[in-house]
């Protein structure tokens, strides 16, 4: 039987032998990916994001076990750009993994990248697409928020959590770090701790405010299609919740898991859902050309002889960059 025959069937070691391939983006996994597309629409994504131990694990573990106890099998990816570790759990995940049950119902990878952060949210994606075709209902992405990879998560799943502490700062920082812009459900984790109720209502104000102002901008048309749904529509609680946890104490994930799952059963009625998830096909569409572009013609842009004559120009004063890019853009095409 062939590798992919067994993921059909449901071998999970045919599909950890499958994620590899896509991770290592050996040959052919396009074709791979390709093929196994039509299997895959149905899951749905849960991106959890959040500064390093602010929880982010523990609660994607009881969220999990929640799905498992309404009968949705869950797939797991936790991306940590700061590991150095590729493929396989990480210890501590391992450990957190041991109760699970072993019937198949729940798979857990993690992903790392060394350094290099440009591929991690395409390879996440293509890890999902993975997990959608095996038939896990739900994926849970746990992504550590580290600048640009916490923001790349809207362009990977369906709804974002985002995860903050106590210790988080203030909402104004919030703001400015884009986490506003991304989250559609608010997680204040250890909230057993002094200054969880305070953030609370700071917070709350922040984003009272960002919705009116978002709602005029709205009638305005002057908004993009993230927030428009959530500002336009008739509800009268448009703000995005918070939820207050303790995921070490198990309090209130139950909380968490129904206003992630309102917040599913909102968007779908009010289309954005199918929207947004066009939206994210067509950065995807691109995303994969813009690659292979990269791959297959950007060393052919020009020579390294008609690059040293270039500089030789600009530092000779005849040219400067502006106008050599130009050219060679020029020469490039009338070659092709
Ligand atoms: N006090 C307190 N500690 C928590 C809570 N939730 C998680 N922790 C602890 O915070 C640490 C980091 O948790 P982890 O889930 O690994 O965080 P992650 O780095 O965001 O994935 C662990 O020691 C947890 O036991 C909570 O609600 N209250
Ligand atoms: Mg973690």
């Amino acid at each position: 039987m062939t590798l992919l025959e067994r993921f059909e069937l449901g071998d999970i070691r045919a599909l950890s032998r499958l994620i590899s391939h896509i991770e290592n983006r050996d040959t052919d996994f396009q074709k791979l990916l390709g093929r196994l597309y039509r299997r895959a629409g149905r899951s749905i994504r849960i991106g959890v994001t959040g500064p390093p131990g602010a929880g982010k694990s523990t609660l994607v573990n009881s969220l999990a076990r929640l799905c498992l106890d309404d009968s949705q099998s869950v797939g797991i990816i936790a991306v940590d750009p700061t590991s150095p570790f590729t493929g396989g759990a990480l210890l501590g995940d391992r450990v957190r993994m041991g109760d699970f049950p072993t019937d198949g119902s729940v798979f857990f990878r993690s992903m790392a990248t060394r350094g290099a952060s440009g591929g991690l949210a395409s390879a996440t994606d293509n890890v999902a697409i993975l997990y959608d075709a095996f038939g896990f209902d739900i994926t849970l992405i746990e992504t550590v928020g580290v600048g640009q990879v916490e923001l790349d998560i809207i362009d990977t799943c369906d709804i974002v959590v985002v995860v903050i502490v106590p210790e988080s700062g203030d909402a104004v920082q919030m703001l400015k770090a884009g986490l506003m812009e991304i989250a559609d459900v608010y997680c204040m984790n250890k909230a057993d701790r002094p200054g969880a109720e305070r953030l609370v209502a700071d917070l709350r104000n922040t984003l009272q405010t960002q919705a009116m102002v978002r709602a005029s901008a709205t009638s305005e048309g002057k908004l993009s299609a993230h927030h428009h749904t959530l500002a336009g529509s008739e509800d009268s609680d448009a703000t995005v919740p918070i939820i207050q946890t303790e995921a070490v104490n198990n309090k209130n994930i139950d909380t968490l898991h129904k206003a992630i799952f309102d917040h599913l059963k909102k968007i779908r009625e009010s289309g954005f859902f199918e929207q947004d998830r066009r939206r994210r096909l067509r950065k995807k569409i691109l995303s994969i050309l813009s690659n292979r572009f990269q791959a297959e013609f950007v060393n052919g842009l020009a020579s390294e002889d008609e690059l040293d004559r270039a500089i030789d120009q600009i530092a000779s004063g005849q040219s400067n960059p502006y106008d050599i890019s130009a050219q060679l853009f020029e020469h490039f095409l009338n070659r092709n």
